[in-house]
């Protein structure tokens, strides 16, 4: 009798605050160790976090509150990115050093928190200070709000695969011999499928597998966490249907290749033959059409049925040649957002801003580096001078001296980019940011360049959600390009390999306000200065206005 009122209660509160039903605050603590690895066949130390590599997956669901205390248990300076996260409001929790915080530094903590507002989808969390993320990184599964089901077959399993690039040296070593040799650091010794590197000369790793039943649908989550490096993956004997990317819906398609760059995350359906036993080879090898070094060894698992015999032979694969630009073009060509009644394509119809930037690879000279001369990255010929203070707290605070927001929206003097080069071979530099008004519209033509070799560049924007309208080969041509933009069902995206020798057509609106980093994602290019951020202004009411920053936000 005296409960017979608490059914009203109870419904009054979901009725009054479905907050309480829809989301949670999930915690997690990150504690960064130094951690000795047999996995990876060495006895050197690497740096992890919490003693795992590739580090603990962060499960949520869309709308959940996520608190992550990281605390810094190492000698080196270390940051965490919550990569594709967008971080409405919450540019403080990106992590990108110096750019929205100063590092964590040895012995001091920071508390990460945001809210996956509208995302649901795998991404990444990573390192984002020098190349630590090369060992400092794992997987962010957001399922639907509970109730929600996915827009696809429910699969009967989900499995995570992260790939990763792996060095003998410490990778601290290498980029630090890079930076002051002028030359391109050395090239990686392996490829990882989750964790297990090969096979590496010289060392025996047991390798992954993947368990399966037959007859099944599963739900691949695939992470390219991997440093430099373009990679393809197949699996023998079995087709892929790719349903996500960047933790956005795409239009379902079939493929037996998947092509992804670091940075990005691919989720597929894997459906299992139905009275199958055997082992089947899962091939991960890397993409490079033009002439720059790379590790050109194929990484492999396995794909094991139940009931499969002790030690059946493998069912083989070809990977695809290390130029198949044409695997490439394809994969990306079948990619469209699922742009269905509840999951719209939100692409901008008119441009407020019109930005052309060149991304390359130049040569300063540079008398104490070997030959005179050092490689550098840049955009519309600025390579990216990192500051010592973050760039989000010199804008909120309004400290004057460490950015000015005159980044050339467009190439001063333009050129053949992608044709023969006759010009100089070096570029400027500075700290230079291009200001975005509140909920403005933006599209950025990003135009490879190839002044010392055409690249394929990965290209990763911190804070939102792209569209990718067009993407050609050559120089962008302004007037008839634009009638090839797609601007009904583009995928969505946060990071886009511009095609080798050509050039991606992007848009965005810029409703987040705070500082946004882009930059290629291949972290040799970061690090040679292929960066630059942009700044957003607050709109007009608090809730369009960046956050106050947290009281633990650590200084430099
Ligand atoms: C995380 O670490 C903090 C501070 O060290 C501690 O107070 C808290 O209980 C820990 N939480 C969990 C879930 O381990
Ligand atoms: C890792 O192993 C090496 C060689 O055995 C040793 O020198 C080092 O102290 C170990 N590091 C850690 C963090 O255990
Ligand atoms: C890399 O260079 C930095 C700065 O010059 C130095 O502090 C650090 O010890 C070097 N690290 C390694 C592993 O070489
Ligand atoms: C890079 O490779 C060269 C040539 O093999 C080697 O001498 C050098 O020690 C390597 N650098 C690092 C940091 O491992
Ligand atoms: C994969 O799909 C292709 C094209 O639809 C088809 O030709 C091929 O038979 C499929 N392979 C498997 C193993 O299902
Ligand atoms: C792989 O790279 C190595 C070293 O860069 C080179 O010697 C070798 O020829 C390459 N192999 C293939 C198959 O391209
Ligand atoms: C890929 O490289 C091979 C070997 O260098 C060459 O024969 C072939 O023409 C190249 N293919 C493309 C599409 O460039
Ligand atoms: C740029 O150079 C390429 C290759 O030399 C040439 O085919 C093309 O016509 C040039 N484009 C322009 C706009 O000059
Ligand atoms: C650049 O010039 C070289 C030498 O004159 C020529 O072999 C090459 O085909 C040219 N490349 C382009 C893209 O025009
Ligand atoms: C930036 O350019 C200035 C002027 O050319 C030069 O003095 C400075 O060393 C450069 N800084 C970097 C980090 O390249
Ligand atoms: C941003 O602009 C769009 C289009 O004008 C409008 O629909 C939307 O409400 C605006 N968003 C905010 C947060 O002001
Ligand atoms: C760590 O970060 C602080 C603050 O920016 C800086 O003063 C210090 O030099 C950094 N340490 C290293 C080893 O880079
Ligand atoms: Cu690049």
């Amino acid at each position: 009798m005296a409960l017979s009122w608490l059914p009203t209660i109870i419904f009054l509160l979901i009725f009054l605050f479905p907050a309480l039903v829809e989301s949670a605050i999930r915690h997690y603590n990150f504690t960064v160790v130094l951690k000795n690895t047999t996995k990876l066949c060495s006895s050197k130390s690497i740096v992890t976090i919490n003693g795992k590599f590739p580090g603990p997956t962060l499960y949520a669901r869309e709308d959940d509150n996520v608190n992550v205390r990281v605390i810094n248990k190492v000698q080196y300076n270390v940051t965490i990115h919550w990569h594709g996260m967008r971080q409405m409001r919450t540019g403080w929790s990106d992590g990108p050093a110096y750019i929205t915080q100063c590092p964590i530094q040895p012995g001091q903590s920071f508390l990460y928190n945001f809210i996956l507002t509208g995302q649901r989808g795998t991404l990444l969390w990573h390192a984002h200070i020098s190349w630590l993320r090369a060992t400092i990184h794992g997987a962010i599964v957001i399922w639907p709000k509970k109730g929600v089901p996915y827009p696809f077959p429910k699969p009967y399993k989900e499995k995570l695969i992260i790939l990763g690039e792996w060095w003998k040296a410490d990778t601290e070593a290498v980029i630090n011999q890079s930076m002051q040799t002028g030359l391109p650091p050395n090239i990686s010794d392996s490829y990882t499928i989750n964790g297990y590197p090969g096979p590496v000369p010289g060392c025996t790793s047991q390798g992954y597998t993947l368990h399966v039943e037959a007859g099944k649908t599963y739900l691949i989550r695939l992470v390219n966490a991997a440093v430099n490096d373009e990679l393809f993956l197949k699996i023998a004997g079995h087709n892929l249907t790719i349903v996500e990317v960047d933790a956005s819906y795409t239009k379902p398609f079939t493929t037996d290749t998947i092509f992804i760059g670091p940075g990005q995350t691919t989720n597929a359906l894997l459906t299992t033959d139905l009275q199958t036993t055997g082992k089947y080879l899962i091939a991960v090898s890397p993409f490079m059409d033009t002439i720059v070094a790379v590790d050109n060894l194929t990484a492999i698992a396995f794909l094991r049925y139940e009931d499969t015999l002790a030690f059946p032979p493998p069912v083989l694969t070809t990977t695809p040649a290390i130029n198949a630009t044409s695997e490439t073009s394809k994969f990306m060509d079948n990619l469209r957002s699922l742009n269905s009644k509840k999951y719209p394509a939100k692409v901008p119809l008119t441009v407020d801003h019109s930005l052309y930037l060149t991304i390359g690879v130049g040569i300063n000279s540079w008398p104490t580096c070997v030959n005179g001369s050092k490689a550098v990255g840049d955009i519309n010929n600025v390579s990216f001078v990192m500051p010592s203070t973050a760039l989000l707290q010199a804008h909120y605070y309004n400290i004057s001296g460490i950015f000015t927001n005159d980044f050339p929206g467009n190439l001063p003097v333009p050129f053949n980019y992608t044709g023969n080069f006759t010009g100089g071979i070096s570029t400027s530099n500075g700290t230079r940011l291009y200001r975005l008004a509140f909920n403005s519209t933006v599209q950025v033509v990003l135009q490879g360049t190839g002044i010392i070799a055409p690249e394929s560049h990965p290209i990763h924007l911190h804070g939102f959600n792209f569209f990718a309208i067009a993407k050609g080969l050559g120089n962008f041509d302004p007037k008839n390009d634009p009638k090839k933009f797609n601007l009904v069902d583009p995928v969505e995206r946060n990071t886009i390999s511009v095609p080798t020798g050509g050039w991606t057509a992007i848009r965005f609106r810029a409703d987040n306000p705070g500082v946004w980093f882009l930059h290629c994602h291949l972290e040799v290019h970061t690090s040679w200065g292929l960066k630059m951020a942009f700044v957003v202004d607050n709109g007009k009411s608090p809730d369009e206005s960046l956050l106050p920053p947290p009281s633990d936000l650590p200084k430099c």
